[in-house]
């Protein structure tokens, strides 16, 4: 199967410039070569096009809602374009927001072809945010309650049906910031969280085998990781860096089990900020773990 990758330079939903310059980032990391000398087919559709960053403040509680509808549009469209080719789309953003655009588009297709659909949420925020609760109006801290239909009629329609999913076919892994008013509107949705605390007690190894307990032959399996999921001492250039977070090793396993199960139909690579960053190193580490997602190990060839 080939892989498409799908530029969306945009960092309209964050609280930080510079994420629009991530698809750059993972390019000069040497992504497309990378995984080419694993055997993976790859095609590079380029980069996205939309508004530019106004950079206002918020209204009614949210930055930038047109624009952000506006760029999650474009990214439907293109994911959803994909994957009606038979081919595995790859979303290099650009900020978190866009996560709406790509898995609206994902669920989607899930409904057409009768696939189940299981989220993997790899991040330190649960992004779980509405108008009303969120402390900055930045849509990338909302994207989760988006999809499960919280959220404006421009953002949880883009997919066709709202809500685009529901919040059991989520999992969230390596939490560890969620602001005050979120926190509950998480435990009353019923979102499994696999938090830092579970992953401390519990071990990744049991972390993962939990969060992708009951898939099947049939199950896509999206990935959606904000690159903050890791740790902030490996990977300090994300705008939003939280302390805490999985280790360089931790994170290799969390991505070989996914390779694992060999059901990864899709996946976002987010947050990247390369303005951040020290000499594109959050950008090489965040390559080495997708290449253990498409299942490099160490003594087997995939
Ligand atoms: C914070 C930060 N929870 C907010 N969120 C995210 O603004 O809603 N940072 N997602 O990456
Ligand atoms: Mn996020
Ligand atoms: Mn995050
Ligand atoms: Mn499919």
């Amino acid at each position: 199967q080939q892989i498409r990758l799908i530029g969306a330079p945009t960092d309209i939903g964050a609280s930080t410039r510079g994420a629009s310059m991530g698809p750059e980032a993972l390019r000069v990391a040497g992504l497309q070569a990378t995984l080419e000398s694993h055997g993976l087919r790859v095609l590079d559709h380029g980069n996205l096009i939309g508004p530019a960053n106004p950079w206002q403040p918020p209204v009614n509680g949210y930055r930038h809602l047109a624009e952000v509808a506006a760029w999650n549009r474009t990214v439907h469209d293109a994911v959803y374009s994909a994957l009606t080719a038979g081919e595995m789309p790859m979303l290099l953003g650009g900020d978190h927001c866009l996560a709406i655009g790509s898995i609206s588009a994902v669920a989607r297709h899930c409904r057409q072809m009768g696939h189940p659909l299981r989220v993997l949420w790899l991040d330190a925020h649960a992004d779980f945010n509405t108008h009303a609760l969120t402390p900055t109006g930045n849509t990338h801290g909302m994207p989760v309650a988006v999809l499960c239909g919280h959220g404006p009629p421009e953002l949880t329609g883009i997919g066709g049906t709202c809500p685009a999913i529901q919040p059991s076919a989520v999992r969230q892994i390596g939490i560890r910031s969620v602001d005050e008013g979120e926190k509950h509107f998480v435990r009353q949705s019923g979102l499994q969280v696999f938090d830092m605390r579970y992953i401390d007690e519990m071990g990744m190894k049991r972390t993962m085998k939990a969060a992708l307990a009951g898939i099947d032959e049939n199950t896509h399996l999206h990935v959606s990781f904000d690159v903050d999921f890791l740790d902030a001492v490996i990977a300090p250039g994300v705008g939003t860096a939280v302390k805490g977070g999985p280790t360089y090793r931790e994170a290799q396993l969390c991505m070989e089990m996914i390779a694992d199960t060999g059901r990864m139909a899709s996946l976002d690579v987010m947050e990247l900020n390369p303005a951040l960053d020290v000499r594109n190193g959050t950008a090489e580490v965040a390559l080495e773990l997708v290449e253990s997602l498409f299942g490099k190990s160490t003594l087997m060839r995939r």
